[in-house]
């Protein structure tokens, strides 16, 4: 029953993806490329909640999100930053029972010229990373607080006390084909292959590293690597899975179209001494990454 009052009520906090079962939102990138003017550009949009491409605004009923970072990374390694999104609600009074809401999901052109650098491109995303607890108070009142839990000083009994970060990427390649290097985020998902070549019924090998180091079995916990597309699974809401053992999952990608690659990971802070600065603060810490690529038909 616990966990039922929990999600719903984070859904609308914080929409942090704790699972993909929960209807809390998860955050991507994408990278639509146009070469029908050459060179060419890219378009990069923000995706906030379930069905590919786009689904809700970053600021929503169900969810909002901040970020923390938004770059392009050349494939020399050089960052290029981005506009932050404007998150402000605009809704209008509702008309025939219509609320119409314009809203900024960090649209961005980027323009490729001659003196582009060509080879693999990385989009990368990092959410601000937020607390988050729900707590019965001092006068036996259950709240939410965003504040690490040390700060709180009329908790009775601590429900749960999470800290989160969300990371999404997204690759692309210029001209030429390329393999980025990972940019060491805490969870990260890496394609081991060129992507730009990617076609339908082709095995794609993705690495996915915890605190810089392989993802794998541990005891009991099997880890899952989810992948969902707008031409397969997105429509009717479900999602491949594959283990992650040894740092590495695989995919043999069923159609073309977009694909966004996720995986969840929730950790004890005090079973891991990787964790030791958040004692005190936090109980739990929730992981979200999300890998986005194109696959040419
Ligand atoms: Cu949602």
């Amino acid at each position: 029953m616990r966990k039922m009052s929990i999600i719903p009520a984070l859904a609308l906090a914080l929409a942090l993806a704790s699972a993909p079962a929960a209807r809390a939102h998860t955050l991507w990138v994408n990278a639509h490329d146009s070469f029908n003017h050459p060179p060419g550009h890219v378009m990069v949009s923000l995706g906030f909640g379930h069905r590919l491409p786009l689904d809700d605004l970053l600021t929503g009923d169900f969810g909002v999100i901040r970020l923390a970072t938004y770059e392009l990374v050349e494939p020399s390694g050089k960052k290029v930053p981005l506009p932050m999104p404007d998150y402000a609600r605009n809704p209008r009074p509702p008309v025939d029972g219509l609320v119409v809401e314009r809203g900024d999901v960090g649209v961005t052109k980027v323009q490729f010229t001659p003196e582009s650098p060509v080879g693999a491109y990385v989009l990368n995303v990092e959410a601000l990373s937020s607390y988050l607890n729900q707590y019965v108070n001092d006068k036996g009142k259950t709240v939410f607080s965003q504040k690490p839990l040390d700060q709180v000083k009329d908790a009775r009994d601590v429900i749960f006390a999470w800290k989160y970060y969300a990371y999404a990427k997204a690759v692309f390649s210029y001209k030429e084909p390329g393999v980025p290097k990972p940019l060491g985020h805490d969870l990260e998902i890496n394609p081991l292959v060129d992507v730009s070549t990617l076609k339908a019924g082709d095995l794609l090998p993705l690495e996915v590293t915890f605190l810089g180091k392989p993802l794998t079995i541990e005891g009991t916990d099997v880890h899952y690597l989810y992948a969902t597309s707008n031409t397969f699974g997105g429509p009717d809401k479900f999602m491949l899975a594959s283990w992650v053992i040894g740092g590495r999952a695989q995919f043999r990608l069923p159609s073309a179209g977009q694909w966004v690659f996720s995986i969840y990971l929730q950790r004890d802070v005090d079973k891991h001494p990787a964790l030791a600065d958040l004692k005190g603060k936090a109980r739990q810490v929730y992981y979200v990454a999300s890998l986005t690529v194109d696959v040419k038909p």
